[in-house]
């Protein structure tokens, strides 16, 4: 019988090579002061440091866009979210094994140092360096179902971190051993392949184990080891893990810190700590540095797994509605659903729907047609300028719960309490034509477009113009228009 290796940030970092789209940097790099500026610069291409204090090579920016992202699962741009809403709904339990190469090296405490990491310090304001490719997992201590989630991890010591535990599935479990006056127990694993991540920043129902999902992504197992100073189970294949533990009751300063949003001072307060008992590596481990603001790695991991969640919500909405896409606006509390609809008001429907999913971000909602591409946002601003009558397309729905990361609206309680909360309002903007079932009103907004739309600018151009011409940025005449003829 053969096994085929199984898929880990090797494989990862190999699919990137080949496919151009790794930049290597040999010079020393410092975390501290000079690879926020580099990760910061990178948005088209991952980052592989080969160059780092006591030894460390690391990853960054990978994935650094959607594009990336569709490497990642194997398919296109404009097929990724359907196709990661498909896989979604297929979920693959992980089997457990004793071949573990992340335990090649066990350093129990003492023997560690998480200050000789190459944790990087993302940004001008941030309180330290802050581990943000930490996978979490914790389990329910009442029922043992397993979680994984991403959380922001401030190095405070050799063996301690802060964390943010923002009001879901891991909040819910620390809440659990806290009422119990018990410590949470914690594995964190750093460095894998993205589907991981994404697995991770998929927000499903409480209870359901993301190594599932994870498996489902991967179209393979995920391979678990059991952990050497907590009852929990961890990827075989990471690079690094951490065990520790959550004090119950505790809190100090954490924060402020480069987020999603490309705000530094959400979550900042008096959160949880962790206490690291162990830490276990691959013989030649690869660190994962991985930063957020608008349009970084941190917001490609928001963006899929969140566009794919609201995808298959909307599918279903009406009795199955014409819907193309939906993808996760900058700064993440945005979506577009592009639909075409069978009905007016069908685009509001679809748009509550999206508003209100398993997802607390998204505050903007706009809905528009197949001939929009929604990766360009001047193209959604071209449909909400010549498509939309606003007292009739746009709907704001006032008092709602919204992102507790959201620090534009009124925030309540404080992190790290459970009320922390952003209280705030919604908005909705259907930017969609006329049905097609309306011929002539869908007609008066046909989009214009040249008569032949496969002609290429590089088929014509002079032999010294070609390399000007390879260099542009793809001409957008509404990519599903470019498919359709
Ligand atoms: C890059 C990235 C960083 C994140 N950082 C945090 C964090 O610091 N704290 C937190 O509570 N959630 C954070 N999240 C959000 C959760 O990990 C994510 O929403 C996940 O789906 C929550 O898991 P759960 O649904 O099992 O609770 C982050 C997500 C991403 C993609
Ligand atoms: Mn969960």
């Amino acid at each position: 019988m053969t096994t085929s290796q199984p898929k880990d940030m090797r494989s990862w970092i190999a699919t990137l090579k080949e496919a151009g789209e790794l930049v290597r940097i040999d010079k020393p790099v410092d975390p501290l002061t000079q690879m926020g500026s580099l990760l910061y610069q990178s948005r088209e291409k991952a980052l592989l440091f080969e160059n780092l204090p006591h030894g460390w090579r690391s990853l960054g920016q990978a994935p650094a866009n959607v594009r990336h992202a569709a490497l990642a699962f194997g398919t296109t741009e404009d097929e990724l979210v359907p196709m990661v809403a498909r896989r979604m709904g297929t979920l693959v339990p992980p089997v457990m094994v004793n071949d573990a190469p992340v335990k090649d090296r066990i350093f129990k405490r003492g023997e560690f140092d998480l200050t000789h990491l190459p944790v990087h310090v993302a940004g001008r304001q941030d309180a330290g360096p802050v581990i943000g490719s930490g996978l979490v997992v914790s389990k329910d201590p009442d029922t043992g179902q397993r979680n994984v989630s991403f959380h922001r991890l401030q190095i405070k010591g050799p063996d301690k971190s802060g964390i943010l535990l923002y009001p879901r599935h891991s909040w819910k479990n620390y809440a659990k051993y806290q009422a119990r006056n018990e410590p949470m127990p914690v594995a964190i694993f750093i460095g894998h392949h993205p589907l991981y991540y994404a697995a991770a920043a998929t927000t499903a129902a409480y209870g359901l184990d993301e190594f599932e999902i994870a498996g489902g992504y991967l179209g393979e197992a995920v391979r678990l080891v059991k952990c050497e100073t907590v009852d929990l189970e961890v990827p075989a294949d990471a690079e690094v893990v951490l065990e520790g533990y959550i004090p119950p009751h505790y809190r100090e300063e954490e924060g402020p810190f480069s987020e999603f949003q490309d705000y530094y001072v959400t979550g900042t307060g008096k959160n949880p700590v962790v206490e690291y008992t162990c830490m276990t590596t691959r013989r030649d481990a690869i660190f994962k540095n991985l930063q957020n603001g608008s349009e970084m790695e941190g917001c490609v991991f928001h963006k899929v797994p969140m566009s794919a969640a609201i995808y298959r919500r909307l599918k279903d909405v009406g009795g199955g509605p014409n819907l193309h896409n939906v993808m996760v606006l900058p700064g993440v509390f945005g979506v577009v659903v592009q639909m075409t609809p069978r009905a007016y008001g069908e685009a509001k429907t679809l748009l509550m729907a999206a508003l209100s999913s398993e997802y607390q971000h998204p505050k903007v909602a706009i809905a528009v047609d197949p001939d929009v591409d929604i990766f360009n946002p001047a193209e959604l601003l071209w449909a909400i300028n010549t498509r939309v009558d606003p007292a009739r397309d746009v709907v704001i729905i006032p008092g709602t719960h919204n992102h507790a990361m959201d620090a534009c609206l009124t925030e309540l309680g404080a992190p790290g309490t459970n009320l922390w909360q952003r209280f705030g309002s919604k908005i909705m903007i259907d930017a969609t034509r006329p049905p097609p079932a309306d011929a002539e009103a869908h007609a008066a907004l046909e989009r214009i477009r040249p008569h032949n739309t496969h002609l290429r600018l590089e088929d014509f151009a002079a032999a010294d113009s070609l390399d000007i011409v390879r260099a542009l940025p793809k001409i957008f005449f509404g990519s599903k228009m470019l498919r359709e003829d």
